[in-house]
């Protein structure tokens, strides 16, 4: 008998040994030693040069837009939401503020309060002898219909703010497609040359230089127009991750082998931070989000700055006379940073 338990011991303790020490391995490495292989996708000339904040892109058409302080992050002590920047987002902030907690507290000191009687008026001193009541029908429709309509006032507006929050993208919403990769995000974008950004996390020196909080800075920020529904098409290229922006109430699961969709839209230009909210590994902790809303003028000029195509853009060329026609001579090889685009952009 003794043997089998001496046994046992032992192949347990053979077959944890190497695990734990697997499990040390993959621990995360310092935050440094990620960015090579993801940062290399992306036009990236040099990614340590930090003399111009810019991802590597031409600052003549984009440079990254600061924070604002308090704004689409989290805040020492905070206990709130954070100000919300989609009309879901206002509308959901609008349910917890002006019905949830009223209710919430209006119940908390109702129940109080019934402790409170119980304990003084009927405590044995008081009232030595006590009721001898089971059943009293008007108390009990009241304790029944009563906690029916609360529930009623809460799922009337949580309801329809649902149906809204999955309501399907409208025909002319901006595409991106999100993909969650171990450990960082990947947005492309398919209406506009599908050109891919990969987005990683900034180590803590070049986020403090950009004066961005740590730990939520990305090299390169996926970028979007102001006040205009995307569709967001979110898949995971390995494990499940979760795309969260909480300035804009938006999260939704990036799952392997299958897109999910959402629209998002934020109303007012400004970055926003979120991170991935799905344990996805050793470094989950190390890859966020960081969203740019850009006016739309701003935006097209970004794409441009990664080489991507911009509605529009072709057509307004056609008319255009003779510079034009030699641009389009030389617009097969290079689609980035024409001339033309420039100057666009100066205007
Ligand atoms: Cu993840």
């Amino acid at each position: 008998m003794t043997h089998y338990v001496k046994a046992w011991i032992l192949a347990l303790g053979l077959i944890l040994t190497p695990a734990a020490s697997v499990a040390q391995d993959a621990l995360p490495a310092a935050p440094g030693a990620e960015a090579a292989p993801a940062a290399a996708s992306v036009d990236s000339e040099a990614p340590v040069a930090e003399a111009a904040p810019a991802s590597g892109l031409d600052p003549a058409l984009y440079t990254p837009m600061k924070p604002t302080e308090g704004v689409g992050m989290p805040v020492d002590k905070g206990i709130d939401f954070q100000p919300q920047v989609s009309a879901t987002g206002k509308e959901a902030k609008w349910i917890n503020n002006v019905i949830l907690l009223p209710i919430m507290a209006v119940i908390c000191l109702f129940v109080l309060l019934l402790l409170f009687i119980v304990m003084i008026k009927f405590r044995r001193g008081a009232n030595p002898e006590p009721s001898k009541t089971t059943h009293n029908t008007f108390i009990e429709i009241v304790w029944t219909v009563i906690p029916v309509l609360i529930l009623l006032v809460i799922a009337v507006p949580s309801i329809s703010l649902l149906a809204k929050q999955f309501e399907p993208a409208p025909e002319d919403a901006l595409t991106v497609k999100v993909t969650g990769y171990q450990w960082y995000w990947g947005y492309s974008y398919p209406d506009n040359g599908d050109f891919e950004i990969i987005s990683n996390m900034l180590p803590e020196d070049e986020a403090k230089a950009r004066g961005e909080p740590f730990q939520l800075a990305v090299d390169n920020r996926m970028v979007i127009p102001v006040g205009k529904p995307v569709k967001m098409l979110i898949t995971g290229a390995d494990v499940i991750h979760s795309f969260a922006l909480p300035a804009a109430w938006f999260k939704l699961d990036a799952v392997p082998g299958r897109i999910n969709e959402k629209v998002l839209q934020i109303d007012e230009v400004g970055v926003y931070y979120g991170q991935c909210s799905e344990l996805c590994g050793a470094r989950h902790g190390f890859m966020p989000i960081t969203v740019e809303v850009l006016p739309e003028d701003k935006f097209n000029d970004w794409v441009r700055a990664n080489g991507g195509t911009v509605k529009g853009d072709e057509a307004t060329e056609t008319e255009g006379d003779e510079a034009a026609v030699e641009e389009t001579a030389s617009d097969d090889t290079t689609t980035e940073g024409a001339p033309a685009d420039a100057a666009a952009a100066a205007n």
